[in-house]
């Protein structure tokens, strides 16, 4: 099977109409520095998010994944260094479900950390100029849901490739009536991408 990198982003939610991980993906080229570059919208609700992760991993079996996901109101490009064991939502998903305080995985570990090359990831955004941090937490909702199943999953059946989550702020076109909310522009996004690929395949395959 050729060599292959998998990128997903997530549907709207929570009353927008669109989410700028999805719409980001689609402007990244088809191959990457010879690698196929997989890309797949997945549902924002808890229960239909793993599985539809897990079916395209097996079935394409990538040399790498990366998640991203809508941070409303984050202020810089956030590569996600951990996940932890816990579904804590204050809004419902897109399913109408909104589970509080519940483990992602009875007897799961507290926490998992992500296997991307998260500081060098920063530090190649930042030398190109676009604001980047470490993020210590992923949120407590579908995001840190799917970035930790990814994990475990990979973890529990011995699969050894770069796998992590990267949270995008909003776009420019969903804060025209939101007053003070950060946003940037969709290109922005979609060249953080394809930095963050690169450097996964320079430093991590
Ligand atoms: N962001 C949400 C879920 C889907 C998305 O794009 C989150 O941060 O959990």
């Amino acid at each position: 099977m050729k060599k292959s990198i998998l990128i997903t982003g997530f549907t709207p939610f929570g009353g927008e109409h669109i989410n700028p991980s999805y719409e980001a993906i689609k402007y990244l080229p088809d191959e990457i520095d010879a690698y196929k570059i997989i890309k797949q919208e997945i549902d924002t609700a808890f229960n239909l998010s793993k599985d539809q992760l897990i079916k395209t991993i097996e079935d394409y079996k990538p040399n790498a994944v990366i998640l991203v996901g809508q941070a409303g109101g984050a202020k810089n490009m956030r590569i996600e260094r951990i996940a932890i064991n816990i579904n804590d939502a204050t809004i419902k998903d897109n399913n109408d479900f909104m589970p509080i305080d519940q483990l992602i995985i009875e007897n799961g570990p507290d926490a998992i950390f992500s296997t991307l090359p998260v500081r060098k990831i920063v530090d190649n955004l930042l030398d190109d100029g676009i604001p980047a941090i470490v993020s210590n937490s992923a949120g407590t909702y579908v995001c840190n849901h799917l970035m930790y199943h990814l994990l475990y999953y990979l973890k529990q059946n011995n699969i050894n490739i770069p796998a992590g989550f990267i949270h995008v702020p909003y776009i420019f076109s969903q804060v025209t009536e939101k007053t003070d909310t950060y946003a940037t522009d969709l290109y922005a996004i979609t060249r953080t991408l394809d930095i963050a690929i690169k450097t996964i395949i320079k430093e991590a395959l």
